[in-house]
């Protein structure tokens, strides 16, 4: 690539207020990210320099991150993590980053074994290494992945929930535990095991420096102790500055003294070590580590012509975590449309990782005295 130096102070005359060389203003806007909700479009959220800076900062410290480290990933650069962690993460530090292009167990042992230092990614890319350490015919690539991660200084896993079997088959193939950490979009990271803490399984580790967490119940009530069970709440010069015009949706997520609502349920143990047991919303997927919102999807299948009702769930999946599923009942029950199709019309009209990857027809949707479509009697089924 031809290399362009910048000569940032040059520039500055040209710079709108605020935004020259040096420091701009800390509340200024540095990023718009979308994320998707329940229902409706997804939302803008305005991430300030002060939350990027504050949450870099708070992983320097939590994993002693510095300029001579080498990072290794393959995430998408349009999210927080494959963004602000994975490119401006480096930037801040004064370190590198190797981005694989498109994520393969091969190009992770490749890098981390000439000089990488860290792994960041999202589960189903560890469970995809943990499969690949588990083959007992996998010979030369095996052996060379289980010796590049072991070489690493830290493997970091994060955006859903790395299942305890996958932590376990990459320790005992490698001696090296994987460690978790909990950011959202809207909150940039909460918590994170230390690279000088203990790794403990299923946990995503304390709050991070600065970060205030605690547990809150349905009617208010802020609870204490290690058999609490609640909304998981934060608080902190992390967080995002609000929903791009919407503040309707801002307002609806934050409480009256700053703490915002995550919409994830969670414990925390007597050391401070945060679990996440589940989420409020169940019209929120997180698959391959994607956020995605049922309603997006269920709006766009209603658009086909071939599609009279529509719902979208969530179900378990061992690679992706949780896979997109499409419940339809067909405008023509003779001759309903064929699942790739309706698989393609989401893609292309949202994006490809929010395509159903399975599609059942029904006669009808399971609906409850009020008209509103059962869910949870369709993930039975
Ligand atoms: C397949 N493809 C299609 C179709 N089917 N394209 C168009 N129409 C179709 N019907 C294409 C895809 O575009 C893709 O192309 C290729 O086929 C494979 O797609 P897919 O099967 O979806 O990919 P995958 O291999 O299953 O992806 C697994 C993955 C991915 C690599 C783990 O899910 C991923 O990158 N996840 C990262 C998500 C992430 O970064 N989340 C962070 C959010 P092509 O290969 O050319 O693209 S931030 C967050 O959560 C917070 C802050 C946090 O805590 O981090
Ligand atoms: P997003 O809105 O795409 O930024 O996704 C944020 C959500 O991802 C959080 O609210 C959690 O539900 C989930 N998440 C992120 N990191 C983890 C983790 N380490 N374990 C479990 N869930 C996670």
């Amino acid at each position: 690539l031809r290399r362009v130096t910048v000569d940032a102070r040059a520039a500055a005359s040209e710079a709108p207020e605020g935004y020259g060389p040096g420091e701009a203003a800390a509340e200024a806007p540095a990023l718009i990210v979308y994320t998707s909700g329940t229902t409706g479009p997804p939302k803008g959220a305005v991430l300030p320099r002060r939350a990027i800076a504050a949450s870099l900062d708070a992983l320097e410290d939590a994993w002693g991150w510095t300029g001579d480290d080498v990072l290794v990933h393959a995430l998408p650069l349009f999210h927080v993590h494959g963004l602000i962690l994975g490119v401006l993460g480096p930037l801040r530090r004064g370190g590198s980053l190797r981005h694989l292009g498109k994520f393969s167990a091969e190009g992770v042992a490749r890098e981390l074994g000439s000089g990488g230092t860290m792994l960041f990614g999202v589960p189903t890319m560890y469970h995809r290494l943990a499969e690949v350490l588990d083959a007992s015919a996998g010979g030369g690539e095996r052996d060379a992945l289980a010796a590049a991660l072991t070489r690493a200084r830290l493997l970091v896993s994060g955006s859903a929930a790395l299942p305890v079997h996958d932590h376990e088959r990459i320790a005992a193939a490698t001696g090296r535990r994987v460690i978790e950490r909990y950011g959202m979009t809207e909150t940039l990271m909460n918590t994170g095991i230390r690279a000088d803490g203990v790794p403990r399984p299923g946990t995503v580790g304390p709050p991070l420096a600065g970060v205030e967490l605690r547990l809150v119940e349905e009617d208010g009530t802020v609870l204490e102790g290690p058999e609490a069970i609640g909304e998981i709440q934060v608080r902190g010069p992390n967080l995002f500055s609000g929903y791009l015009n919407r503040p309707d949706a801002t307002a609806a997520s934050h409480m009256a003294d700053g703490w915002f609502r995550t919409g994830d349920v969670g414990t925390v143990d007597g050391d401070g070590y945060v679990t996440i047991v589940g989420r409020k919303a169940t019209d929120l997927i997180k698959s391959g580590g994607y956020k995605i919102g049922a309603g997006e999807i269920e709006n766009v299948l209603l658009g086909h012509p071939g599609v009279r009702e529509a719902a979208v769930t969530g179900e378990a999946d061992p690679d992706l975590g949780e896979r997109v599923v499409a419940w339809v009942v067909a405008a023509d029950p003779d001759s309903p449309p064929r699942a790739e199709e309706l698989a393609d019309h989401v893609a292309g009209q949202l994006a490809p990782h929010k395509r159903p990857r399975t599609v059942h027809f029904l006669d009808a949707l399971p609906r409850n005295d009020l008209g509103k479509i059962m869910k949870r009697s369709l993930h039975a089924g």
